[in-house]
């Protein structure tokens, strides 16, 4: 029987300033951690990305006419403060007017991420997320928001904060690209999981008309065997990733299990505990009962065996297959059992993950009133036809077989008492991709990146006929 969604459920496209607006020095915008980065890696650069800053209006007018209600849009941080804190840029203000008033005429209700992955240079320099200073201008440029922009009435304090600390501090392929650093990693979530309750506390006591969340990457951590060794490693992995942030910002308190792993974790790489207080406890607390929803992120699962050796870490940021490695002392390996189908740039394509994460949220999180999956899509090597027309359509068949696959398991977790309201696509057109530039694509909608053309792709068409008909063909 063909699966259905609830007429009141939301579809819509996923995107993040840094990789879709490009004009990255234009209007007074700061330099943020990737600038410098990218530069000296010369692998590829976040202008043009899909030139949104100049285009957003053709692509909202994409996104409406192909059936979307929703869209995830982000705030640059350095538009508004160039420097994190201080002087307001005007014209970065002016920017995300016309870009919100514009969402509005094209009939599209805009989830707005205050941070996704880019910290102003001057924030990143002094710690980032480690430094205190960060956490007082980050709530700051919050409150600015709140009170500039009342159009917006959801709203996401951080992106992923998972992926900025253990990319970070331990595999090291986001800037400033260290490795190893247990004890930074976790110090870093801590400090994300506070700087998030201040933010829903300020917005909660404001009054203001709307919602506010936070959007986490989930990946369901499996063991790779039935021995229980295999099952602490995916534990231990669990506890890098998940749990903390799960505990923290949808529970409102660290459980002993949570703390007990990431105790056993920094023993073994002879790192020290990461500090909380009692004060920013009492924060978490209250912010876990405010919270009006949790998003989540879920492309991949992983699975998990013991390892007992040194830590080593491969990104496959070129697609080509079967190159990753990932093993963490303290943790485990990751390996996947065979059968796994996985994408060029080695991600597991496996939508029972996706249904296991909604289901334990919904069972062991019960303060958390809603869901969205705020992120889910697949990247492709994907190129234009060599004879285009305007309306070239482009055949992205795996593409609607992954979106297929996904959805069914969200549609199976709504039926199994998941409260899941909507669905955001990664993404809403292709865009640039932190590590791995230009040829991982993962749009609804094609761009040309030297002429900056769109080209509709047949996902889209697919996913239109969903959003119309609440109904997974
Ligand atoms: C998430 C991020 C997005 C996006 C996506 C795809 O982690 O929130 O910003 O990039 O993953 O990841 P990637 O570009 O690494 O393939």
């Amino acid at each position: 029987m063909r699966k259905q969604l609830p007429k009141d459920f939301v579809i819509g496209g996923a995107t993040a300033a840094y990789q879709v607006e490009g004009a990255t020095k234009e209007d007074g915008k700061g330099r943020v951690l990737w600038d410098d980065f990218l530069e000296k890696q010369g692998r590829f650069s976040p202008d043009p990305a899909a030139d949104f800053y100049h285009r957003y209006d053709e692509d909202l007018a994409l996104a409406e006419a192909y059936g979307h209600q929703v869209i995830r849009l982000s705030i640059a941080w350095s538009r508004i403060f160039p420097d994190g804190a201080g002087a307001v840029e005007p014209r970065g203000v002016a920017f995300y007017h016309r870009l919100f008033a514009a969402c509005a005429k094209h009939h599209l209700i805009p989830f707005v991420t205050l941070h996704h992955f880019d910290t102003p240079e001057r924030l990143h320099a002094i710690g980032d997320w480690l430094s205190q200073e960060m956490l007082e201008d980050f709530v700051e440029y919050a409150r600015f928001c709140f009170e500039e922009f009342p159009e917006i009435k959801h709203w996401i304090t951080i992106n992923e904060p998972t992926s900025m600390a253990v990319q970070q501090y331990t595999s090291g392929t986001f800037p400033p690209a260290e490795t190893g650093h247990f004890d930074k990693t976790f110090q870093a979530e801590h400090n994300q999981i506070v700087a998030h309750a201040r933010i829903v506390n300020l917005y909660k006591s404001m009054g203001l008309d709307g919602e506010i969340g936070i959007v986490h990457a989930l990946q369901t951590p499996y063991p790779y065997s039935d021995s229980s060794e295999d099952q602490h490693a995916a534990d231990l992995q669990d506890a890098l990733e998940n749990r903390l942030y799960l505990d923290g910002t949808l529970a409102g308190d660290y459980a002993p299990k949570t703390l007990a792993l990431i105790k056993e974790i920094l023993a073994a790489n002879q790192q020290p505990m990461f500090k909380y207080t009692d004060e920013e406890m009492a924060a978490i607390k209250k912010a876990a009962h405010q919270l009006d929803f949790v998003g989540v992120n879920n492309y991949f699962s992983k699975w998990l065996r013991a390892y007992h050796g040194k830590s080593e870490t491969i990104h496959n940021g070129d697609g080509s297959k079967g190159s990753s490695v990932a093993r963490l002392h303290g943790i485990g390996e990751e390996k996947k059992p065979a059968g796994i189908e996985t994408t060029d740039w080695d991600w597991s394509i496996y939508p029972r993950g996706m249904y296991d994460m909604l289901m334990r949220i919904h069972q062991d999180y019960p303060l958390v009133p809603a869901i969205y999956v705020t992120e889910n899509g697949i990247g492709l090597k994907e190129s234009l036809p060599a004879e285009v027309t305007p309306n070239t359509v482009i055949a992205d068949p795996k593409r609607i077989d992954y979106l297929k696959k996904y959805l069914s398991a969200v549609a199976d977790a709504i039926q199994a008492g998941a409260n899941v309201k909507g669905y955001f696509v990664w993404s809403l057109q292709d865009q640039f991709s932190w590590t791995n530039g230009y040829s991982k694509r993962y749009g609804l909608f094609f761009v040309d990146f030297p002429t900056q053309k769109r080209y509709v792709k047949q996902s889209a068409e697919w996913l239109k006929q969903v959003s119309q008909t609440h109904v997974i063909p």
